[in-house]
């Protein structure tokens, strides 16, 4: 047997291997300054499927699927390399099921949901943000997988080169968060302490009580 071979079971399974590929998906979209005659369009739109980081995720993926609003022609848009997105104009937003599909059959398809959104929060009018951006960091976790997704995905190269980053700072976010988690936390904390003194201070009030009835019952009863 050759031990320096990772250990697979009959299935071609990688026991034990667990591989974590973190993506970036959502839409951008851009209000087009007005309506458009001919068909009522307002915006244009793109959704996408990245790579948090910098990798050519075609490696791995067979196929991204998008399906769109049925009011669009060809709902069903299928990208077999990156950039895996579609872009398109509408007037309305809707959902969008994103499917990903792996060179391997027997790894499962990852279904992700994601609603469109066209229009500008209040904030973002008021600072004058032109783009909508609507994004989220989501991870794809492969859990024992086959041999030959094993070796897939771990032989991914750089997708382009330079800089690579996302509209939305991730690790800025992941930091907030964990703040928000942190202070949500004491604050829980504090309440508990707090009503665990309430708590003491009533069960002090009802053994005070419960004494002084005590006291009162045995002055009233009748002497021996
Ligand atoms: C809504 N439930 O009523 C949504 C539906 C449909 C979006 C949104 C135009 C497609 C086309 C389009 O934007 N559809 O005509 O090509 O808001």
């Amino acid at each position: 047997m050759n031990r320096s071979e990772p250990a697979t079971e009959s299935g071609g399974r990688v026991k034990g291997a667990c591989i974590v590929k973190p993506i970036v998906f959502g839409n951008l979209a851009r209000y087009f300054g007005k309506k458009r005659e001919e068909d009522g369009h307002t915006h244009t739109w793109t959704v996408y499927v990245k790579p948090y980081k910098n990798e050519d995720m075609s490696v791995y993926v067979k196929k991204i699927q998008f399906k769109l609003h049925e009011s669009y022609a060809n709902p069903l848009r299928v990208v077999t390399k990156p950039p895996y997105e579609i872009t398109e104009t509408g007037w309305g937003e809707f959902e969008v099921v994103i499917k990903i599909f792996f060179h391997d059959q027997v790894e499962r398809a990852i279904t992700l949901y994601h609603p469109i959104k066209l229009f500008q929060n209040e904030t973002n009018i008021m600072l004058g943000k032109k783009t909508v951006v609507s994004e989220w960091y989501d991870e794809m976790i492969f859990q024992d997988p086959t041999a030959m997704m094993h070796s897939l995905l771990t032989s991914t190269r750089q997708l382009t080169l330079g800089a690579h980053k996302h509209e939305t700072d991730f690790e800025e976010k992941e930091k907030e968060t964990i703040e928000k988690l942190h202070s949500a936390k004491t604050q829980v904390q504090n309440e508990i302490r707090e009503y665990k003194e309430r708590l003491k201070a009533i069960r002090e009030n009802i053994d005070n009580f419960k004494e002084e009835i005590r006291k009162l019952e045995s002055a009233d009863a009748p002497q021996g």
